[in-house]
């Protein structure tokens, strides 16, 4: 096999649930207390990853977490039954299925040891996803146990937010070449946090041994932040020599376009301009959350989420963009409904990791059969819907245990997962 771009997607959990627990994540804020559909919510994301085998694409899978996290609540000095709600709900949410906020991957081409150098995200910034990197770690620590391809560091120490891979870009020429790497943080953000901090990544980038001549720390506008744009992945989205942003993705654009272009003179930038859509256009419909790839034929394409096409500015431009002589030549919305529904769009739901699929633990790689069987398990035992007041009912907890159970069985990771 040879070196190129896996995506690794979150399957999404048994307990997916709208609880509003992400504070400027306007999607998640506005389906507060909706009925989730645990069990659709899973089949979309296994049509994503089939999108993408289809496409001759390589393809892993992160499993999803054990829930609740009874872990967490003892440390807590509590229980499922006992927490108060706020507590509950982010110790059973399923928020491990934005696998773009798992890790920041640097990859060997770019670290002074030529390993894959992968840290785990502390999420910090939100309750509910302060607790996940623990069984993130663990997961992949065995995904990428062979020590001679890849390095897997432990998270960041808190105060300084770091969410992964969602705020960070990387531009080469093929993924399998040293590229320039990208770290967007975040300072102002109006009435939402930062979620972002500048220490963390330049904390991550010392540790993946990266050149400091080829390494760039930008900051996100606030403006962006402000309108919803939580991780810088909701507004810009980099593929090797191509970075598709807003007009207003970052805070000083011209000078972060000037460095760039310094560092890498090959780059190409498509800016989409505020006035042909605007921000707001932009995050209701997760333009910039696809998944920017390149296709084995040559050329790129958006795999994006099936809202964009219901926003007219948002389609009307991407046709013609494909329509052009550019480099992005195909787009192909996928139906993400149940994630975007928390703010979380095809990009948020998949890890890219640079590397030789031999090097990988074969239990994480996926290919038709192997989603046709996963794809089973979640038919046959994922609950259908869960209101979000249903929490801490009993049987809704033994059912998800229990799927959760059958799918590690079924994927021979019960030995290295089950905490
Ligand atoms: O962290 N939503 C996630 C969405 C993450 C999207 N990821 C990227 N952009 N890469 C978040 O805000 C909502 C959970 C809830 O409200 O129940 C949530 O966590």
């Amino acid at each position: 096999m040879s070196v190129r771009e896996i995506n690794f997607d979150g399957l999404i959990g048994p307990s997916h649930n709208y609880a509003g627990l992400s504070h400027g994540n306007l999607a998640s804020a506005n389906n507060a207390g909706a009925a989730s559909y645990p069990r659709a919510a899973a089949l979309q994301g296994i049509e994503k990853m089939r999108t993408n085998l289809r496409l001759g694409l390589t393809q892993g899978i992160f499993v999803p977490q054990w829930r609740p996290d009874g872990r967490w609540l003892n440390a807590l000095g509590t229980n499922i039954s006992e927490a108060e709600p706020h507590i509950r709900a982010a110790a059973m949410s399923a928020s491990s299925m934005w696998a773009a906020n798992a890790a920041t991957v640097s990859p060997g081409p770019d670290t002074a040891d030529r390993r894959t150098h992968l840290t785990v995200a502390n999420l910090v910034t939100m309750p509910h996803r302060s607790h996940e990197w623990q069984q993130t770690l663990t997961q992949l620590q065995v995904a990428f146990s062979d020590k001679s391809a890849f390095a897997v560091h432990p998270p960041i120490p808190a105060p300084f937010g770091d969410e992964g891979a969602a705020n960070h870009m990387r531009l080469c020429d093929r993924h399998s070449d040293q590229g320039v790497e990208i770290f967007v943080y975040g300072q102002l953000g109006g009435p939402y946090p930062a979620r972002q901090h500048v220490e963390a990544s330049k904390a991550v980038a010392r540790l993946h041994g990266l050149d400091p001549a080829r390494t760039l720390f930008v900051m996100q506008s606030q403006e962006a932040i402000a309108a919803g744009a939580f991780h810088n992945d909701v507004v810009a989205v980099a593929n090797e020599g191509l970075l598709f942003a807003h007009e207003q993705a970052f805070a000083d654009k011209d000078r972060f376009y000037t460095q760039l272009r310094a560092l890498f003179p090959a780059v190409q930038i498509i800016e989409v301009p505020a006035r042909a859509i605007s921000l707001t256009d932009a995050i209701q419909s997760y333009l910039f959350n696809a998944q920017l790839v390149t296709m084995p034929h040559g050329g790129m394409a958006l795999v994006l989420p099936a809202e964009a096409k219901a926003i007219r500015s948002v389609w009307g431009w991407l046709e013609n963009l494909v329509a052009g002589n550019g480099p992005i030549r195909e787009l192909f919305p996928v139906d993400v409904r149940q994630s975007m529904a928390n703010g979380g769009g095809p990009a948020c739901l998949r890890l890219r990791v640079v590397a030789d699929p031999a090097n990988i633990d074969p239990r994480f790689l996926v290919n038709e059969a192997k989603l046709d069987a996963i794809a089973n398990i979640v038919e046959r035992s994922w609950p259908e819907e869960i209101i979000a007041t249903d929490l801490a009912d009993t049987r809704l907890i033994a059912q998800i245990e229990q799927s959760w159970l059958m799918l590690v069985d079924h994927l021979q990771l019960s030995g290295d997962l089950i905490p």
